[in-house]
């Protein structure tokens, strides 16, 4: 039996709910082998961020090398990615390997549900360009969007406006996550491709902690273009996935933890 396939290429979130730790597991209960090129390491809960240890580049690039030489083509989802230089190495070495990645998930992950940064300052532009040359989906939440749009987002008409002005600024899908919206019982999110667009929505569910949310519905996205699925399907289950997976948390302390299941 072939078993699919996916790489992650993110932090790691020592608390399990996010980063390559949501991903993999993400990946297993979907029932597809998950790879995962580490970028830094990240001493954090839900609740606070520690400390951030960067990886060097050099080993950010082997690690991609390892993962994707000589293997067949296989979906490739990026998390955080921090510095300028771990980005400029994850974008050259991508290059190398282009026509084996038939999808690249960029989730441009920027700032902790926290609130602690997760991507440089002067780390932006060089995220940009790695989005123009290589992604073919992005998965930002509203405030990745409002800066990737630099428009103000507020309702549901200010979130497709944004999404179709970053869809034309990037050259590339979309798909707003839109569960911080505020005043809504709904969690809407939003994916516009350039021609088609269309509207989800889960009943909102309130005092769950949103850590980690937009790395599994995004690792949940990957794991269904890995299993074959068209990207509508693949949005649609892992939205399901991600709704499923909060409806699931459970007390770990003083935080939630996502429930990673399959049923
Ligand atoms: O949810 C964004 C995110 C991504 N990657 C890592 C993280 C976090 C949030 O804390 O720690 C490694």
């Amino acid at each position: 039996m072939k078993t699919p396939k996916a790489l992650t290429i993110a932090g790691s979130d020592c608390s399990g709910g996010a980063g390559l730790e949501a991903d993999l597991k993400t990946f297993t209960v979907n029932h597809v082998y998950g790879m995962a090129a580490v970028t830094c390491i990240v001493a954090e809960t839900p609740l606070k961020v520690m400390g951030i240890q960067a990886v060097t580049p050099k080993i950010v690039r082997q690690q991609i090398a390892c993962c994707l030489e000589g293997i067949k083509p296989i979906p490739v989802k990026t998390g955080m990615l921090f510095s300028k230089e771990i980005i400029e190495a994850c974008r050259i070495e991508l290059k190398q390997f282009s026509s084996q990645i038939p999808w690249l998930i960029m989730d441009p992950v920027m700032v902790a549900t926290s609130g602690r940064k997760l991507l440089r300052d002067d780390a932006i532009r060089a995220l940009y360009r790695m989005i123009e040359e290589h992604a073919d989906l992005i998965t930002p939440n509203l405030d990745e969007a409002q800066i990737l749009s630099d428009q103000v987002i507020r309702d549901r008409e200010t979130m497709q406006k944004a999404g179709e002005q970053i869809a034309r600024r990037f050259g590339c899908t979309v798909l707003m996550k839109g569960g911080h919206l505020k005043d809504s019982p709904w969690a809407w999110d939003y994916l516009w491709d350039g021609t088609r667009s269309f509207w989800m929505k889960s009943p909102r569910i309130r005092h769950v902690s949103t850590h980690g949310t937009g790395c599994t519905f995004s690792a949940a996205i990957t794991a269904r273009l890995a299993l074959g699925e068209d990207l509508a399907l693949a949005v649609r289950q892992a939205k399901k996935f991600i709704t499923r997976a909060i409806t699931q948390s459970s007390k770990l302390g003083p935080w939630t933890a996502l429930g990673f299941t399959q049923k």
